[in-house]
């Protein structure tokens, strides 16, 4: 029979350890999860008991080798990031944080020390972290970040802030990254060092499961063996970013196949003009748009996973499928909210959530604009960015 949400059979390209692991988190989520995120999306928290759940699935980290890490292939953490953005794109997040960015830089750059002190308690969700890069006047052009690592004996001390860091107020260690006198460079600041705080960024109407913070570094001082001693310059920060999109062109298409099914079973059911509307052409016209590019997105995603497999995925590559994924999401979410009409504006329905949710994941981790630039340069061999 024809799955309408895999109209290509890609599930025939996947191994049976992957459709095991992909069918293992989807029924977790179904049973523990799923029918409690409208409620947390309402109050606007996440809470932190679902961290540990998580790492008893093996999803923190699960790319990253040794220190309790899984050690899983690409395709199976995008699979993971997949279910994960089905339910709420807050989930993914908190996943894509913890272990693409926090863990990934800890794991690539950090010391030996720096890994047996932190990896094993962040892959079971006993220690949560954050990352963070983004500055209130430095978003997309990271560069021009103002907050510093100065030395002071042997100690660094750190001054600045960050903005619109995931999991800043749940996390018990932040990377940090600052600008020092050779350049910049990352720093584990365990979030209980006098002069760190963490301020809930308030109002959002996105990723409201999801812990948004601003961070305040008022004079930290942190040993020596705080800096992550492999990382040297944007390109360290960069290189897990690329681990965290990877995981959202994957986590995107989850948010679109929730409308879009969401969309399709409505549209059986709800009837006007003594039909179901599914029988309408200008609904079917919608459907079928949106399997189009569910697909289209979906064989992107395994892909470019089959490229990082084999070891040679490009970071430009991932900003295609990134940029490509992401609009398309959103473009099926907006969709999938006319079919449903009035219900599409009701939290009943996760159509608008994953719709608002997607206005967020637009924009971080580069925005639609910079994935476009990246390409641009990619193509032409020219920077376009300042
Ligand atoms: P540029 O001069 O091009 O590069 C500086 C150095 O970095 C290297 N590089 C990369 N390395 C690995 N992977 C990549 N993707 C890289 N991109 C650049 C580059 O080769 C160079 O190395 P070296 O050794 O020569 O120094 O840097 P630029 O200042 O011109 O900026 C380029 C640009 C605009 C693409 C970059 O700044 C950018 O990507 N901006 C977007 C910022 C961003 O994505 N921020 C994300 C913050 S984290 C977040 O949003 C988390 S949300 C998570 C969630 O909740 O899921
Ligand atoms: P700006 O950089 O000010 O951009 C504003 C607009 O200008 C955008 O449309 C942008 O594309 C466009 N623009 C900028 N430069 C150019 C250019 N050269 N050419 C054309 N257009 C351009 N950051 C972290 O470090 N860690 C986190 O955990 C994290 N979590 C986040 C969670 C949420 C919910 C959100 C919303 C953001 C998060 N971010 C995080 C921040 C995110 O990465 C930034 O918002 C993003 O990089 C864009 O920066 P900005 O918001 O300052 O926008």
């Amino acid at each position: 029979m024809t799955d309408p949400a895999d109209l290509l059979d890609l599930d025939g390209l996947l191994t049976e350890e992957e459709r095991t692991l992909r069918d293992t988190v989807r029924r977790f989520l179904d049973e523990r999860i799923r029918n409690q995120v409208p409620g947390w999306y309402a109050q606007g928290v996440l809470p932190p008991e679902v961290a540990p759940q998580f790492g008893e699935l093996g999803l923190l980290g699960m790319h990253l080798d040794g220190y309790g890490c899984a050690g899983a292939g690409a395709v199976a953490y995008g699979l993971a990031c997949l279910e994960l953005e089905a339910c709420d794109s807050g989930l993914r997040s908190l996943v894509s944080v913890q272990g693409s960015l926090a863990m990934t830089a800890i794991h690539r750059f950090g010391s030996e020390e720096q890994r047996q002190r932190w990896l094993p308690e962040m892959a079971a969700g006993r220690a949560i972290g954050c990352f963070g890069l983004t500055e209130p006047d430095h978003g997309s052009d990271p560069a021009g970040m103002r907050t510093t690592a100065r030395r002071d004996g042997t100690d660094w001390i750190l001054d600045g802030g960050k903005m619109w860091i995931t999991n800043g107020g749940i996390a018990a260690v932040a990377v940090i990254w600052a600008r020092t006198d050779e350049g910049i460079r990352g720093f584990l600041v365990p979030t209980d060092t006098p002069g760190f705080h963490a301020r809930p960024v308030g109002e959002k109407l996105s990723l409201r499961a999801s812990v948004t913070s601003e961070l305040v570094l008022d004079s930290c001082r942190l040993p020596a063996d705080a800096q992550l001693p492999r990382a040297h310059g944007l390109r360290a920060p960069f290189a897990c970013l690329n681990e965290a999109r990877y995981g959202i062109v994957w986590g995107a298409m989850g948010a679109a196949r929730d409308c879009y099914t969401t969309a399709l079973r409505y549209a059986a059911d709800r009837t006007q003009f003594g039909r179901p509307i599914a029988a309408f052409q200008l609904t079917q016209a919608k459907l079928a748009g949106m399997a189009v590019e569910l697909s289209k997105g979906m064989l992107l995603a395994l892909r470019l996973g089959r490229i990082k497999e084999a070891g040679g995925l490009a970071p430009h590559q991932v900003s295609l499928g990134k940029l490509n994924n992401v609009r398309q999401a959103l473009e099926i979410a907006r969709t999938a909210r006319t079919i449903l009409g009035a219900n599409g504006i009701s939290a009943e329905y996760p159509v608008l959530r994953h719709a608002a949710n997607l206005e967020s994941v637009l924009t971080y981790e580069g925005s639609e604009e910079i994935h476009t630039l990246v390409l641009g340069e990619a193509v032409t061999g020219v920077a376009a960015y300042r």
